[in-house]
Order: C-alpha cells, then sequence, then structure tokens
C-alpha cells in the first residue's frame, strides 16, 4: 500500500530576522545597505554563522542637519561585542558595545546627506539601534 501514514518534520533553523523594521537580514555591502528612518528604533540580529550575516548594513537620509546619538544595545544572550561604525564620506565614529550593554554615536548630519552604518560580528548576536 502506497503513502502509509506518517508524517515528518523539516527543521531549517530558520530564523526571520527583525533587520531594520523586517524584510529580512540587511545587505552585508555598503552599497546596497538597507534603508531606514532616522527617528525611533529598529532591530537586528548578527549572526556569523549564516551567510552575508556577520555584517548588517543601514543607511538613512538626514532631513535636517543636527546633532544627533545613534544609539546601540545589544542583546545579553549575544556571544560577542557588536561594533558600529558609522560613514559619511568617511568614517566618522566607532562605537563597541559588550553583550548585555549599550552604547552612543553623536553625530553631526546636514540635511539631505546620506549617512550609512556597518554592524559587525564575531558571533551571534541581537541588537538594537536607536535614533535620538
Ligand atoms: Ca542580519
Amino acid at each position: 500500500m502506497a503513502g502509509a501514514a506518517g508524517s515528518y518534520t523539516v527543521s531549517l533553523d530558520a530564523v526571520t530576522q527583525p533587520d531594520g523594521g523586517g524584510g529580512g537580514d540587511a545587505p552585508d555591502e555598503q552599497a546596497a545597505a538597507k534603508e531606514v528612518v532616522a527617528d525611533g528604533s529598529f532591530d537586528g540580529i548578527l549572526n556569523i554563522a549564516r551567510q552575508y550575516d556577520s555584517r548588517d548594513w543601514y543607511q538613512f537620509t538626514a532631513a535636517e542637519s543636527a546633532t544627533i546619538d545613534i544609539g546601540l544595545a545589544v542583546a545579553p544572550t549575544a556571544d560577542t561585542s557588536i561594533r558600529l561604525n558609522v560613514f559619511g564620506d568617511a568614517l566618522m565614529v566607532t562605537v563597541d558595545v559588550e553583550p548585555g550593554g549599550s552604547g552612543t554615536a553623536t553625530i553631526d548630519v546636514v540635511a539631505g546627506t546620506t549617512y550609512t552604518m556597518q554592524l559587525g560580528a564575531g558571533g551571534q548576536a541581537a541588537y538594537t539601534v536607536t535614533f535620538g
């Protein structure tokens, strides 16, 4: 008799990444940085064990010229610190944050200018980026 009753489960260990407000993993290349709005906060995940996920790149365009704080909080469950680099025409500031910790990058932005942010980790870590 064909089609004997039974079932099986396929586990792909797939985690839906919340990077930058959903829609999957943020790109690992600066040129493809995921667009975010520099207001409020967003979550993300880094996991060096997954392809393309040792780096997450984001970009935002300043709505007005101002001094802004970009906060980075790393989940206590992380097994690695996270490095945040913020770029204008060149690297502007670097912040390293340990698991369970938080840090802030303060930069002067110019209205209409696009900035990129690189988050990188040597292990796996969930994070939250906050604009203020
Ligand atoms: Ca990611």
